[in-house]
């Protein structure tokens, strides 16, 4: 009895409490670094699993660009081509200018009263490039009008014509002059 008091009386309340706490702030210490590995596995696990970022805002892509040949004295001549879209946002093609033309504009193919074809600028001064859509410029359509033309549009020629998108910016490409095929 005496013996086991004097056992107590070496390890003194305050040290005993010492070295519990010692030991529950080891076992604290280990639950907290394997919780942050599981946090940390988890996040790994998630950017693996998630799909890769899609590649957003418009993305413009002009195919096919042609115009008839025509002499200088023709004075004015139209641009066809297709103009692409596969980005996840819509476009607008609001401009064009080329050396090769006094004046560039966006126009329209129409039927008159009397049923004839005329043409005119656009409504709204733009065409719309719909996300994931592709718009025609073709004969008796939509076009690229060249006025005040620079040169003799000459088969085998190709003139510079910028274009000019409200998001995408300018985007210069070759109209190739040929016959309509
Ligand atoms: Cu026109």
């Amino acid at each position: 009895m005496s013996q086991s008091q004097g056992q107590i009386d070496m390890y003194p309340t305050n040290t005993i409490h010492a070295i519990h706490a010692k030991g529950v702030a080891r076992l604290i210490k280990r639950r907290a670094f394997i919780c942050l590995a599981m946090v940390v596995a988890a996040g790994v696990l998630a950017a693996c699993v998630a799909p890769p970022p899609a590649a957003s805002g418009p993305q413009i892509k002009i195919e096919g660009a042609w115009g008839r040949p025509s002499p200088k004295m023709a004075n004015a001549g139209a641009f066809y081509m297709a103009i692409s879209n596969s980005g996840n946002e819509a476009d607008k093609l609001i401009a064009g200018s080329s050396p090769s033309c006094g004046t560039v504009e966006l126009h329209e193919s129409y039927q008159t009263a009397d049923g004839m074809m005329g043409m005119r600028p656009v409504a709204g001064g733009s065409i719309e490039i719909p996300a994931g859509g592709q718009i025609e410029l073709k004969v008796g359509g939509l076009h690229v009008m060249c006025i005040d033309k620079a040169d003799d549009f000459a088969v085998g020629v190709k003139l510079p014509l910028t274009l000019t998108f409200e998001k995408s910016g300018d985007k210069t490409i070759d109209i190739e002059i040929r016959e309509n095929q």
